[in-house]
């Protein structure tokens, strides 16, 4: 049988089957599934082998319709990662999307620029199309941002990232998002607490009851998403999905090496070994460095700078951090 897993806990894979073939209640089936032996074929030695958004194969289990046994992950379209530098290991957030929304607010928590600028990085070398979600806009005194926040928001659009001004408490902007996502596969990433789970639920209004038994990851007095859950959001259109992600206080960028940061922002990219001292310029200081005269000039923003600077040390092992 082939089917889509929605979460991933150490050992426990909870896989939807493509076709349930069970008819009424039972048509809403998740198979819990295990996975033979540790590792899966094919499947790198990752924190956890499988994340929601895969494609498995399985056998349910004759005697326990509810239980299976996964065989194969099918190959991965793409895959959203993030590296654990506590366990150094790769942290899968979510494979096969089509979009990433990623997550900001202008305040409560505070902007944080850097922590998106490691997101959008990652998910150009992902390979996945990303755009700004910035909610919590009930916040802002007469609807703005304060300058220093907007500028950011409109260099990131003038750079190719649509941005999306939301909140998910009033619902301000949310119709819009929705459309947005329409007919996709999407995930959402951010920083704990700009309310990654309450879109989902402003999004999906009655998502309580459809997702049944996961009801305890939104639980509000927690606050903490603990791991990727895949949600069907049928009311959207067919074929809409969103990944709620675990909450993250920082983001390190999954094995990117530092010299090839400048490829996968996507500004900086038209410049790469276009220096005076080509790939081994380090664009601090350098005459003839191609990536200060475009800060110069305005074609990179300064803070972009300072967020290439901070990941590129981060990465090179400096120690320069945020
Ligand atoms: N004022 C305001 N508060 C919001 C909005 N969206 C979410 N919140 C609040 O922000 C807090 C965090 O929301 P969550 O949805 O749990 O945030 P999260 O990003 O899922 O957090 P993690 O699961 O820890 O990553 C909650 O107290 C929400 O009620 C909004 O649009 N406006
Ligand atoms: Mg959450
Ligand atoms: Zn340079």
């Amino acid at each position: 049988m082939k089917g889509l897993v929605i979460s991933a806990s150490r050992s426990i894979f909870t896989v939807k089957p493509d076709a349930p073939g069970l008819g009424g209640e039972a048509a809403r089936t998740q198979v819990a599934c295990c996975i033979p032996g540790k590792f899966l074929k094919g499947v790198a030695a990752y924190g956890k082998p499988l994340v929601s958004g895969d494609r498995v194969d399985f056998d349910v289990d004759p005697r326990h319709p509810q239980r299976g046994l996964i065989r194969e992950v099918e190959g991965r379209k793409n895959l959203f990662t993030r590296f654990n530098r506590q366990g150094q290991f790769s942290q899968l957030l979510a494979a096969n999307v089509d979009l990433a929304l990623c997550v900001t607010t202008p305040v409560s928590p505070p902007f944080r620029p850097r922590f998106l600028d490691r997101v959008l990085l990652q998910a150009d070398k992902a390979g996945i199309p990303a755009v700004i979600v910035c909610n919590k806009q009930d916040l802002c005194e007469g609807g703005r941002a304060d300058p220093d926040t907007e500028e950011r928001l409109e260099d990131w659009n003038r750079i190719g990232y649509p941005v999306f001004r939301v909140s998910a408490r009033t619902g301000e902007g949310m119709d819009e998002l929705g459309r947005g996502i329409a007919h996709r596969f999407s995930v959402l990433l951010g920083q704990s607490g700009v309310g990654k789970s309450s879109l989902i639920n402003a999004l999906v209004p009655d998502l309580y009851l459809r997702v049944g038994s996961l009801n305890d990851k939104y639980d509000r007095g927690n606050h903490t998403t603990a791991m990727s859950v895949f949600l069907d959001v049928p009311s959207l259109g067919e074929g809409t999905g969103i990944i709620d992600t675990p909450g993250m206080r920082r983001f390190v960028p999954d094995r990117i090496p530092a010299e090839e940061i400048l490829c996968y922002m996507r500004e900086f990219a038209p410049l790469a070994g276009k220096c005076t001292y080509g790939l081994s310029c380090t664009h601090r200081t350098e005459p003839g460095c191609k990536v200060l005269e475009a800060v110069n000039s305005g074609v990179i923003h300064e803070d972009r700078y300072e967020s290439f600077l901070r990941i590129y040390g981060e990465l090179a092992g400096s120690g320069y951090d945020d």
